[in-house]
């Protein structure tokens, strides 16, 4: 089944949002295969916004994912990657859609609140940078029959 990596940032973190966030997600049916609270390195942080490195505000970014403690999530469903991205709202708060987490609890594109990995690749790639293979934990959920056809 698909997956994707879900990060708190330290924004979400500091304004008391974790289980707002979460539940966000638990009650759209993505079920949950790891989580940790964790504070970020430099090095983590720079790997997994590699593909910004040349962009002005990469500097930012590894400032602001590093400055306090964050939540980082792997979840599983159909669909997961758009799933959760849908979820989560526009890159620039400005264009998220209100019911989105973004729409509803942001404003500024670097205090967007989340990450959610931007395809399956990816998804299984960012999965594989933060979290060891013991800490994903494959299980059954009673209800996985009344979300998943
Ligand atoms: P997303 O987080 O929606 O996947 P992204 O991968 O394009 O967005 O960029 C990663 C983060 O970098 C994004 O959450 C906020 C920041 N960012 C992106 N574009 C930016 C810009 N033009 N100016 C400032 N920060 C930006
Ligand atoms: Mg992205």
């Amino acid at each position: 089944m698909e997956r994707t990596l879900i990060i708190i940032k330290p924004d979400g973190v500091q304004r008391g949002l974790v289980g707002e966030i979460i539940r966000r997600f638990e009650q759209r049916g993505l079920r949950i295969v790891g989580m940790k609270f964790m504070q970020v390195s430099r090095e983590l942080a720079e790997q997994h916004y590699a593909i910004h490195r040349e962009k002005p505000f990469f500097g930012s970014l590894v400032d602001y994912i590093t400055s306090s403690p964050v939540v980082v999530m792997a979840l599983e469903g159909t669909n997961a990657v758009q799933n959760a991205r849908n979820t989560i709202g526009a890159t620039r708060p400005s264009e998220a859609t209100p019911g989105s987490i973004r729409g509803d609890f942001a404003l500024e594109i670097g205090r967007n609140l989340v990450h959610g990995s931007d395809s399956v690749e990816n998804g299984a790639a960012e999965i594989a940078l933060w979290f060891k293979p013991e800490e994903l934990i494959a299980w059954e959920r009673h209800t996985d029959r009344w979300i998943f056809e």
